[in-house]
């Protein structure tokens, strides 16, 4: 067997602003594996900083160079992986890069489509746009594009202070649009007054408004808005998802596979889900065509309901290190057929934005 690395520095199409910063690249890991005749993709989801969340690029390949790669090398079932990485704590997003290698490989192995592989599915992905912040009169801009192109649903990134300016901006223009917004746990406990102006513009859901591991104060909050709460950054383990319904910090969970460790969690939170009457839908984190190719087979489950935060590619890269890119058609996006994510690589452009590579095994 071998595992190889790339590090990548794309450009992205136009600065993605949250409440945590601002990306202009998408600089990101690549990983290839080749065993028995097959190759699989995947990437890690980590940023150049742990501004999201608390892993880094840094954090995140010094944990799959040092630990993770010794694992997959004993091609571990989906199971057995999660066991024999439970004596590193936390490090689910490094994980996850290589627990979906490892999906990538298995579903190649069984000849199926990953998303087939995975589970029920109705063969297509609904899709959401998130939109980062901006000069209003472009956001108002991009959410008509939006429109134009049949997204499902909008979401808007929102911060403290700029909430009111940015939400009762877009309800004007556009009253009857599905529309949610993410504050990436910009608020604290202190702020629920704030807060609860929101609930004027008839969200579908707020994103993770308060700090990123809590549920308490979430479970506090929901009980004085009426707008449904939405954990992201909070949910990364389908315990703590379980942990969320049980105080009710929650009505909708957005499942990040890194975030939670991989699909074998993510499979699993959706049962938590569904087994709570919750809504669930898949969020993305800026991904190049390989990890999109996953966010997209995994969102086209049937159990997933709500519309998630699936672009086709040509939102992020002009020029993606894929050959087939992802298309929306009526705001649905479809998986590859090929097997396992069915990507293929384009080694043009994966050469061209190449910073790093090198062996791992
Ligand atoms: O909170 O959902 C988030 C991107 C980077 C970090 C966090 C988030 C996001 C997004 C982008 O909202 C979703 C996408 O990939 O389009
Ligand atoms: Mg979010």
């Amino acid at each position: 067997m071998k595992i190889w690395f790339y590090k990548l520095k794309m450009p992205l199409i136009s600065p993605f602003t949250t409440s945590f910063g601002t990306d202009v690249n998408k600089d990101v890991y690549i990983f290839k594996m080749e065993h028995d005749g097959i190759t699989a993709y995947s990437e890690c989801v980590t940023d150049e900083n742990p501004f999201y969340g608390p892993e880094d690029n840094y954090t995140a390949f010094h944990m799959i160079k040092n630990y993770l790669v010794n694992i997959v090398k004993e091609l571990p079932d989906h199971e057995q992986f999660q066991e024999k990485t439970k004596f590193l704590k936390g490090n689910n997003m490094a994980k996850a890069a290589m627990e979906m290698l490892l999906y990538d490989y298995y579903s190649k192995a069984a000849k199926k489509s990953l998303y087939k592989y995975l589970g029920s599915s109705r063969g297509y992905a609904n899709a959401g746009i998130s939109l980062g912040m901006d000069d209003i009169n472009i956001t108002l801009k991009k959410i008509q594009d939006a429109i134009d192109r049949k997204y499902k649903r909008v979401k808007v990134k929102i911060m403290k202070g700029k909430e009111i300016e940015i939400l009762s901006a877009v309800r004007d223009q556009f009253p009857d649009i599905v529309l949610s917004a993410d504050a990436n746990s910009d608020y604290t406990e202190k702020d629920f007054n704030i807060i609860k102006k929101i609930d004027r513009y008839d969200l579908v859901y707020l994103e993770q408004p308060l700090y990123h591991d809590d549920i308490i104060y979430h479970s506090r909050l929901a009980k004085e808005i009426s707008t449904p709460i939405c954990l992201d950054e909070s949910i990364t383990s389908p315990e703590k998802a379980e942990k969320a319904f049980e105080v009710n910090a929650c009505k909708v969970i957005n499942i990040k596979e890194g975030r939670v460790g991989g699909l074998y969690n993510s499979l699993k939170i959706i049962d938590i889900v569904k087994k709570n009457n919750g809504h669930v839908w898949i969020g993305g984190m800026l991904e190049t065509g390989i990890g999109r190719a996953f966010n997209i087979s995994i969102a086209s489950l049937n159990d997933i309901d709500y519309p998630g935060d699936t672009s086709p590619n040509d939102k992020y890269f002009t020029n993606d290190i894929v050959k087939n890119p992802f298309k929306m058609e009526n705001g649905e996006i479809k998986p590859n057929n090929g097997y396992g994510t069915g990507i293929e690589i384009d080694d043009k452009y994966l050469e061209k934005y190449k910073v790093d590579s090198g062996e791992l095994l």
